[in-house]
């Protein structure tokens, strides 16, 4: 009998099979790595939006600081000549900080549509709700997805010049290959006058750095094993959290702030038919948040054939926000 999926079960089954492989193929290398952009699921994202509120994590008061006094600095390097474009957020979560742009653009009487990109469907369409509360007469275009997937659809729906933001050093949760890589296809996905605001947290003072993902409270360990509940859910696991502890790094010399899971105990772990076994403190590689330097931010423009066409740090100098053009 051939039996069809409804297109939407069809697509949901799609989603779990690249978890699902996604997940194993981590779980079986060496050392054993889950992917962080499988964070976000609903609790995730409710975790996420704790830490953005936790004192520790300057990252998100950093930026907004940028986004909320300095709008006019920003929308002028973006939109120097107010010509209609279309305005992109790469993982736009909540759009709390870009929310300040759009409400600055829509007054001025900018023409343009803001697409906002995000894996998570859930945050999408919460967003969705409080811009049209907030902003009535903005033409928002959301689109549920990977970036580079969702940029294609982007640029099938409309012809306009580009204005690509990705903020909040969302950049840094790649490896330092991944992000040229990724810079690379984002220069080959541009036309030469589009421009993409990158937003990077810059190195300081290591314990500032170390403390924002090491809370006191526990929100960051939480966020870090609610991976390990989604997957029990999701991919008939049973991880028994009582015996993973959250392990965060930070090497002021890299930049490299990185967290881990420590297993407590030799122990196995069962993923629907799959095996995984654990030897005491072995450890689950969970995420990276690069931090920068400002020559890093100019060589890796360089390598991915950008230039810099101007930059607006927050009052700390903590976070800068760059505009590169192709
Ligand atoms: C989304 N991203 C930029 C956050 C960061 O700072 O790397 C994710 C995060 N992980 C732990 N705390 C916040």
């Amino acid at each position: 009998m051939n039996l069809r999926l409804h297109p939407d079960s069809q697509v949901k089954n799609d989603h779990i099979d690249g978890f699902r492989s996604d997940v194993l193929e981590g779980l079986h290398g060496n050392p054993k790595k889950l992917s962080s952009k499988y964070f976000y699921n609903k609790k995730g994202d409710h975790l996420f939006q704790k830490i953005m509120t936790m004192p520790e994590y300057y990252l998100t008061k950093s930026e907004l600081d940028i986004f909320k006094n300095k709008t006019a600095d920003l929308a002028n390097l973006i939109t120097p000549d107010n010509e209609p474009f279309d305005l992109i957020e790469l993982g736009a979560g909540d759009a709390m900080k870009s929310t300040f742009l759009l409400k600055y653009l829509v007054e001025k009487g900018t023409d343009f549509s803001y697409m906002p990109i995000d894996i998570s469907g859930n945050i999408l369409s919460i967003l969705n709700k409080k811009l049209s509360q907030e902003i009535p007469t903005l033409k928002i275009i959301p689109l549920e997805g990977e970036y580079f997937e969702m940029l294609q659809k982007a640029a099938s729906l409309s012809s306009r010049r580009k204005v690509i933001l990705f903020l909040g050093s969302n950049i840094g949760n790649m490896s330092l290959e991944e992000t040229e890589n990724f810079c690379k296809d984002l220069n080959q996905n541009l036309a030469s006058d589009d421009v993409v605001l990158i937003g990077f947290d810059l190195k300081k003072n290591p314990h500032i750095i170390l403390n924002a993902y090491n809370d006191k409270e526990g929100i960051t360990a939480a966020f870090n094993l609610n991976l390990l509940t989604r997957i029990n859910t999701e991919l008939d696991a049973d991880f028994d959290l009582k015996e993973f502890q959250h392990y965060q790094t930070y090497d002021p010399v890299s930049g490299a702030c990185k967290s881990y899971l420590v297993s407590l105990k030799d122990q196995n772990v069962t993923i629907g038919n799959d095996l995984i076994s654990f030897k005491e403190n072995e450890l689950i590689d969970m995420e990276i948040s690069q931090k920068f330097s400002p020559e890093k931010i100019q060589e890796l423009s360089e390598k991915s054939g950008f230039k810099i066409i101007g930059e607006i740090k927050d009052s700390k100098k903590w976070f800068v926000d760059t505009v590169w053009q192709v």
